[in-house]
């Protein structure tokens, strides 16, 4: 089976015709061949969200190789925030594809990578002296920040919160919270990571900010020891732990805590970053200037790139060759960074985002006051989510939640779920969708709600 006879109006980008379009069942004959080729040769352990055969995505929409047009609201785990096949990141690309694919930033030197630095020097929280270093994944910057951070403070230990999620490798899985899928059998981990309460204001009985924060700023110093701890990594938002906006005030007061005992503040921006919650970074929705701030995701339109980005005195103590990789910062990957950043700012993707995040928390809101299986309506901009729950008791109810996202599937909507309980459904749409479609997408979610 050939999945590349993809009409030229298909071909990604505005040519791609913006509609919810349903020829066949999710998944059609071709999806479905494709389906039993992937359970013969790929690892069972890698997942499926819907079982479909992308041939084109653009704009707000992803279209499979039997025809089906499916509204996009999960941005591929919220990186294609300019869209997929954007037009500025496919000419960049094309462009850079030509001239040279890799010669090794560390090896041979070029533009591109110092470009990017120095818009995210630019671009992240606070005017002081920054420095970035380029790496492929989440994942890979998360560990170079605590790389960098051990380094610096000459200290060991690393607290991270519950619900926390910051990948995949072997220090990232200890650093994530939730077992199943992430970490179960997979150990063991390493040593001196802390876990501390996070500001959940759904669960945690409403604390505020700043009660949160003394909660956990006593267990730190009780179980880990500021003279022990390096840093703090934090997500400004929780991402796959659920969408969880923590209560205002709490963030600020780690920060001013780790100013205070030479601890290292590092915001994981990995799904928060570039444009999402409908500024540049989530930190600023608080004020905060993290020393480290780690970014992948919406940082290059679907091109494998992450950063970590900092305080120039930390990110400079590590030796001459104590960073890199053969493949961070690729010469693609970083022109499609450019041009990214350039989209986000002169297509106005940032306004866009606002204006996503508002119809969502209108509409979800509107949904919650009809329904009281929808416990709680959060987010920031394009990162919104509702958290389903047994109305009489409060419980997570993530049976409701599969059944309400297996509605949307079948009916040509894909929606992501999350929380360390599986019961909330996140609206993660790429910030290029049209109003209509996100409507219609809505429409589909609530449909699944009053079907279940
Ligand atoms: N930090 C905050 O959200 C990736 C992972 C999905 P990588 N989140 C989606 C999955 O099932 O693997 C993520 C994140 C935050 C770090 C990461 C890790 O980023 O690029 O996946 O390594």
């Amino acid at each position: 089976m050939t999945l590349v006879d993809t009409p030229a109006a298909v071909a990604g980008g505005p040519a791609l015709a913006q509609e919810r379009r349903l020829v066949t069942a999710i998944p059609g004959p071709r999806s479905q061949e494709l389906m039993a080729r992937r359970a013969e040769a790929v690892a069972a352990g890698v997942g499926t969200t819907i079982p479909i055969a992308v041939v084109a995505a653009g704009g707000g929409v992803i279209v499979d190789a039997d025809g089906n047009s499916i509204i996009d609201l999960g941005s591929g785990i919220a990186v294609t925030g300019v869209g997929n096949a954007n037009p500025r990141v496919v000419e960049a690309v094309t462009a850079q594809l030509n001239a040279f694919t890799h010669t090794c930033f560390t090896i041979a030197p070029y533009d591109s990578y110092v470009a990017v630095a120095e818009k995210l020097n630019a671009l992240t929280p606070g005017d002081h002296v920054k420095r970035s270093a380029l790496f492929n994944s989440g994942a890979e910057a998360v560990e170079n920040a605590v790389k960098i951070a051990r380094n610096f403070t000459k200290k060991q230990a690393v607290v991270a919160f519950d619900h926390a999620y910051h990948g995949r490798t072997n220090l990232t899985m200890g650093l994530t919270a939730k077992n199943i899928p992430y970490k179960s059998g997979f150990g063991p981990f390493a040593p001196e990571v802390y876990r501390a309460p996070l500001s959940y204001p759904f669960r945690d009985g409403g604390l505020s900010g700043a009660e949160a924060a003394a909660g956990a700023i006593s267990q730190i110093e009780k179980q880990a020891g500021a003279e022990n701890l390096a840093a703090i990594i934090i997500e400004p938002i929780q991402g796959e732990g659920g969408f969880i906006v923590p209560a205002q005030g709490f963030l600020p007061a780690l920060v001013e805590w780790c100013r205070a005992n030479d601890v290292v503040f590092i915001a994981d921006e990995v799904q928060t970053g570039f444009g999402r919650t409908g500024a540049w970074f989530a930190s600023e929705h608080e004020g905060i200037v993290p020393d480290l701030v780690v970014t992948a995701k919406g940082i290059a339109g679907g091109l494998p790139l992450s950063a970590v980005t900092g305080r120039a005195d930390i990110m400079d103590s590590a030796m001459a060759g104590g960073l890199g990789g053969t493949y961070g910062g690729n010469p693609l990957a970083c022109a499609a960074a450019l041009a990214s950043i350039e989209s986000y700012d002169a297509d106005g993707l940032i306004e866009r985002a606002g204006r996503i995040g508002a119809l969502l928390l209108e509409r979800l809101n509107a949904l919650r006051t009809a329904d009281a299986r929808i416990g709680d309506v959060r987010g920031r901009g394009a990162m919104a989510a509702i958290e389903l729950v047994d109305p009489e008791t409060g419980a997570p109810d993530a049976a409701l939640t599969s059944k309400v996202a297996a509605h949307a599937h079948a009916n040509g909507v894909l929606v992501l779920t999350c929380g360390t309980y599986g019961n909330v459904i996140r609206f993660l749409p790429p910030l290029t969708i049209s109003d209509e479609l996100l409507i219609e997408g809505l429409g589909v979610v609530a449909e699944g709600l009053r079907a279940a």
